[in-house]
């Protein structure tokens, strides 16, 4: 299993926020601005005030679009370039919470979270809609001859209440182990911004053998990068060949998933900027979620 970046080039800096992959955001996109004019932006997120740890809490908002309507219809079909992707992240990028609740046509969108970690989050909402997009401003394809992004991403902070102690990131390692599973990251020490290289990582279970991969929300592997500090956004997916829908084109960039061994992943990382990032895998194995965090210095 493996992604390929196809014909990567370097271009304009915001553009690349959205380069490959499900794209990502960052602070470089002023006009991401929740509530700015004749943008997409959300409204009646509940709840208002800060969020009780260790209970369900249901989350919901809806998303009001650059013609004042709310938006109903998404994306759907195979992959994982469809409706709505909620990911919540502590500001000291020590945990996250990734879902794609269910939609169900009245506009507004409500996800049961149940945060066990106090602290202030950031969360990131990646919104395909169905159709074009009706703004430019959203996302980052307003160059001319340029061909949209798919998707745009929209941020609300969340405050979990509780006394936060921020976790200093830990430093660039190797290996990770999860839940017996062991996590084995190769390529990544010469990481640079505004390039597109692959990173290697080899999953493992607790027997020692490679692991099969399941399909989770459209992809064997979701790899999800904040950057420490101003929590830009990157999000890439590995897919297998048979998973229509997993390609993302920007630009007239290709990542493309294509299928080698079990345990195997190739992700696709292209960030925006230099500094510490951290990358949160997820694959599903044995019917399980595992979320493996990297650091990662980006050159
Ligand atoms: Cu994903």
């Amino acid at each position: 299993v493996s992604v390929r970046v196809v014909a990567p080039a370097v271009f304009a800096a915001a553009l690349l926020l959205a380069a490959t992959g499900c794209g990502g955001s960052g602070s470089g996109l002023d006009q991401i601005t929740v509530g700015a004019a004749k943008t997409y932006h959300l409204v009646d997120f509940k709840p208002s005030g800060p969020i009780t740890p260790g209970k369900p809490t249901t989350i919901s908002f809806s998303i009001m679009q650059p013609d004042g309507t709310v938006l109903k219809k998404f994306k759907t079909g195979p992959g994982p370039h469809t409706g709505v992707h909620l990911i919540f992240v502590r500001d000291d990028l020590s945990t996250i919470i990734h879902h794609h609740p269910p939609l169900n046509g009245t506009g507004v969108i409500k996800d049961s979270v149940t945060f066990t970690e106090p602290g202030p989050y950031r969360l990131v909402v990646d919104v395909y809609p169905a159709g074009q997009l009706q703004s430019t401003a959203n996302a980052a394809e307003s160059v001319p001859g340029v061909t949209p992004a798919p998707n745009f991403q929209l941020t609300q902070d969340v405050k979990v209440a509780g006394a936060y102690q921020p976790q200093p990131l830990p430093p660039p390692g190797t290996s990770d182990t999860i839940d017996g599973y062991h996590f084995s990251l190769t390529g990544a020490s010469k990481l640079k911004a505004i390039q597109a290289q692959d990173v290697y990582m080899k999953v493992t279970g607790p027997d020692g053998k490679p692991v099969s991969f399941e399909p989770w929300f459209g992809a064997l592997a979701h790899a999800i990068f904040f950057r420490k500090g101003s929590l830009d956004y990157f999000h890439t997916h590995v897919c297998n060949n048979v998973s229509l829908g997993c390609t993302s084109i920007f630009g007239g960039k290709k990542v493309v998933g294509t299928s080698s061994a079990p345990g195997e992943l190739n992700v696709g990382v292209l960030l925006p900027a230099s500094g510490r990032w951290r990358m949160f895998l997820q694959v599903q194995v044995d019917h399980r979620i595992l979320t493996a965090p990297f650091t990662l210095h980006v050159g």
